[in-house]
């Protein structure tokens, strides 16, 4: 689905602002920004932990002057169930909390007209939604025991009660997260745009369009300079002496085709760029590329998730301040605006469905169980991430999910995720590596992860096992990194960290102390920097971040480098110091 986009042919009017709200219908409509989640705009445990539906509306013009015009009602992303109603009828429903959606309204809103929006939002989350969340379930982290006598009985008491605890580590901020647009395009316009570009210069575009017609393109260097033309929906063009894209602190070299199809224009940014998986190396433009840069959430203070483009760029601005060059957008595709922000950034993205939860430390057999319903739906969200973020350069891996239960039933595991990985690769235009990301388990009964283009794990020896005892994390780690040298995979360790209590001290370094934070990753890294085939580091977290409350989180997740309102914690001086040396 193509970005809106405000050109010589087309319009776009963007609805943000304050809408009406209301939490059940019988209620007083009250005040609410969109885009941003609605948990935490009011100072009132109803916005913040409700369950359910919650209703937004707003009114919307339609220009008279758009009469000639198809006019398009776009959702960037609804957190994670939407129906949307145009006076009162409904327009459109749409499941998947990340990921855009939109509808015709040609027919719908006359031109002239002044329309009545409204959004009924559901951030329900279950075994067959994306995150997984567990209905009923009593605890978050740590005992599942409530005190109540008969385990079950409380669960049920829990479901009568509407609770809904994520399956995940990260607060399940809901409502309209990224930006609502009505927008224009001729009635014959192009649909969608495809561009994959060879490093020696050749550019293949291909081009869908709702109606019949010549389509020509342009291919603009940087500077707006022509540098290719041609005709026709797919055509080859090439580029002399092209300039590559490049990761930070390379050139992130940005082309653009430049696209026309009647009255219709669309201008879609692409770079030039290689992706391969070599033996034990990952190479970007034919040279080993080394992934280091914290993990994120798409989370701050007040907005929760919704889209904030003035903390988009101060976190590259502060990637850049650290040395870093990549992010896995764990766990769920982000805003639109952060992949076209790290095109331009160099910063390189490993993409993520929003697949976090399935199994996770289930004792059951998961995929026998979820699979049939869970497995399409899975499908649907990686093409419709795939679709969406084809285009960008910075996107050089796709996560299939992050942490399923490998374990228990290997072979299950391997026949629910392997048809992804391999839709993921007939999807994707450009071919790029797949990826899923595994958690601490018994590596060696594991057999997907290894069947993976390059294996992720996330690991927290010395945190979370063996806890605090950096001695035996190293030795246990060391041994699970010579398990995987045999695989002859490259290897990422796509998350490890240590929770820290900013401004916590200790001569004696202990667990929580800005001090023992870098003595982990230090004694991390002493087993990552031996082994040539560990192609990446990538902390948790970035910042820290909201989660559910419970007995293992204080104020949250707290493994962030900097804390949640973007202050250096010591081990953020730490890694910027640490990767200074990886800048080539
Ligand atoms: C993990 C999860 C991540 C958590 C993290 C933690 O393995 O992938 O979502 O936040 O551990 O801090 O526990």
């Amino acid at each position: 689905m193509l970005y809106p986009q405000s050109n010589a042919s087309r319009t776009v009017m963007d609805l943000s602002g304050v809408w009406d709200f209301r939490l059940h219908p019988g209620d007083a409509w009250q005040t609410i920004a969109v885009p941003a989640s609605y948990n935490d705009q009011k100072a009132d445990p109803a916005f913040r932990n409700h369950v359910g539906s919650v209703w937004y509306r707003t009114r919307v013009t339609v220009p008279r002057l758009w009469a000639s015009q198809r006019r398009f009602l776009r959702f960037d992303a609804v957190t994670h169930t939407a129906r949307v109603f145009v006076n009162g009828r409904l327009l459109c429903e749409h499941k998947g909390g990340f990921l855009p959606f939109e509808a015709d309204v040609t027919n719908v809103i006359a031109p002239g007209e002044t329309a009545e929006l409204l959004v009924e939002v559901d951030n329900t989350i279950n075994h067959r939604s994306l995150p997984i969340g567990n209905e009923g379930a009593i605890a978050f982290f740590g005992s599942d025991n409530p005190g109540i006598p008969s385990v079950e009985a409380g669960k049920r008491w829990q479901a009568e009660r509407g609770i809904n605890l994520p399956n995940f580590d990260f607060f399940n901020y809901a409502g309209i997260i990224r930006p609502v647009r009505l927008y224009t395009v001729p009635e014959r316009h192009i649909t969608d745009v495809t561009v994959t570009a060879q490093v020696d210069g050749r550019v293949h575009c291909t081009v869908q369009t709702a109606g019949d017609g010549e389509v020509h393109i342009a291919l603009k260097d940087a500077a707006g300079n022509t540098v290719a033309e041609g005709t026709g929906a797919d055509c080859t063009l090439q580029i002399a002496q092209p300039h590559l894209w490049e990761p930070w602190p390379g050139v992130p070299y940005l082309y653009t085709a430049e696209i026309t199809f009647g009255d219709d224009q669309y201008d879609q940014t692409f770079g030039i760029r290689s992706v391969e998986v070599k033996g034990t190396q990952f190479l970007i433009n034919g040279k080993p590329f080394h992934f280091h840069g914290p993990c994120k959430h798409e989370d701050s203070n007040i907005h929760g998730r919704g889209l904030d483009q003035v903390l988009n760029v101060a976190d590259i601005g502060l990637f850049h301040w650290l040395n870093a060059n990549a992010f896995r957008t764990s766990h769920y595709p982000y805003a639109e605006e952060m992949y076209a922000l790290c095109d331009r950034e160099g910063i390189v993205i490993i993409d993520e469905t929003p697949a976090v939860g399935i199994g996770a430390g289930a004792a059951h057999n998961p995929y026998a169980e979820w699979g049939p319903e869970l497995a399409p739906y899975h499908a649907q969200m990686l093409t419709a991430m795939i679709q969406r973020d084809k285009n960008h350069p910075c996107v050089v891996m796709w996560s299939l999910g992050n942490e399923p239960d490998t374990e228990h039933f290997p072979q299950s595991a391997y026949d629910y995720w392997m048809p992804l990985y391999r839709l993921a690769h007939q999807l994707d235009p450009q071919n790029r590596p797949v990826t899923l990301v595994g958690c601490q388990n018994d590596y060696t009964r594991d057999l997907i992860i290894p069947a993976m283009d390059v294996v992720c794990i996330n690991r927290y020896y010395g945190w979370y096992n063996l806890s605090g005892d950096l001695e035996a994390a190293k030795y246990a780690f060391r041994m699970e990194l010579d398990w995987w040298d045999q695989v002859g995979k490259p290897v990422i360790l796509s998350e490890y960290g240590a929770d820290t209590i900013n401004g916590l001290h200790g001569a004696v370094a202990e667990m929580f102390t800005e001090e023992f934070q870098i003595d982990y990753y230090t004694a991390m890294h002493e087993c990552l920097d031996e082994r040539p085939y560990v192609i990446g580091e990538l902390p948790w977290n970035y910042a820290d971040f909201g989660t559910q409350p419970s007995p293992m989180r204080s104020g949250g997740n707290r493994k962030g480098l900097f804390t949640r309102d973007r202050k250096p914690k010591m081990a953020a001086h730490y890694f910027r110091q640490r990767w200074s040396s990886f800048r080539k």
